[in-house]
């Protein structure tokens, strides 16, 4: 199996409110196996500004209510593009978000998961508004469902792309960052990076693919080169970083 996820800052512009990377998915999906695959991804700019705005992190208050919705329903729409190239690609995925089978604070039910797969449908999920056993409210980052997807399912390879070529030793964007090609244990990045993500950037990130590497092999590419994931499920050596 292949768990993959798409990163918010691959398919969407990450600074503007709600702005989707319909050639970069379409490329993505087309890039896809046609084997057992569970398909995650992000929030973007459909997710993280307001998130942010509302702080919804920092739980329930009666004026977060309709920003709450609206995240949810941004979220949806965000997936729904998804969804449809998807099926336009000939890839019998099916949504599944998880404000809906999932509560924060208590372990996830995945049997919806299992029920899809057994029939060869491909489960697609994200990043998303959530209820929480305590805050009352919170996001639940993609990030969180590779892990316990990751978990349950134990897929022999997990893929995340992103909008760069993979993990840096700092910001991808100074000078002087380079690619790390294999993550090891003690690797413990320098500076911050992504800060405008409720969910915590490329320290969480990293958190959540470290812990994954122990159920799978774990690779970090870029998005906007999807013929890399077909290099690396044929096995080729790749420009990325692999989590060990
Ligand atoms: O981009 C966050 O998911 P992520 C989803 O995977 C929202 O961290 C709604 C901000």
């Amino acid at each position: 199996m292949l768990l993959i996820k798409l990163g918010g800052s691959v398919i969407s512009d990450k600074r503007r409110y709600r702005r989707f990377r319909r050639e970069a998915v379409k490329r993505i999906a087309r890039s896809l196996p046609k084997k057992e695959l569970i398909i995650v991804h992000g929030g973007g700019s459909f997710g993280h500004i307001l998130a942010k705005k509302y702080e919804i992190r920092e739980g329930f208050e009666e004026w977060k209510s309709m920003g709450f919705s609206e995240i949810g329903r941004d979220m949806m729409e965000l997936n729904l593009k998804i969804l449809k190239i998807l099926i336009e690609e000939n890839i019998p995925a099916i949504s599944i978000p998880p404000h809906a089978f999932h509560i924060m604070g208590e372990e996830p039910d995945f049997r919806i998961f299992e029920k899809a797969l057994s029939m060869n449908f491909v489960p697609l999920t994200y990043g998303d508004i959530i209820f929480h056993t305590k805050m009352g409210i919170d996001i639940c980052s993609g990030d969180y469902l590779m892990l316990h997807l990751a978990r349950k399912f134990r897929p022999e390879l997990t893929i995340f792309l992103t909008d760069v070529d993979g993990i840096y030793d700092r910001d991808p964007s100074r000078k002087g960052a380079s690619l790390i090609p294999l993550l090891g244990r003690d690797f413990e990045p320098g500076i911050s990076i992504n800060v405008d993500d409720v969910t915590g950037g490329m320290r969480y990130k990293i958190e959540m693919m470290r812990e994954i590497a122990r159920y799978s092999r774990v690779y970090v590419l870029n998005g906007f080169h999807p013929e890399r994931m077909e290099m690396v499920l044929k096995g080729e050596d790749v420009i990325g970083t692999v989590v060990v």
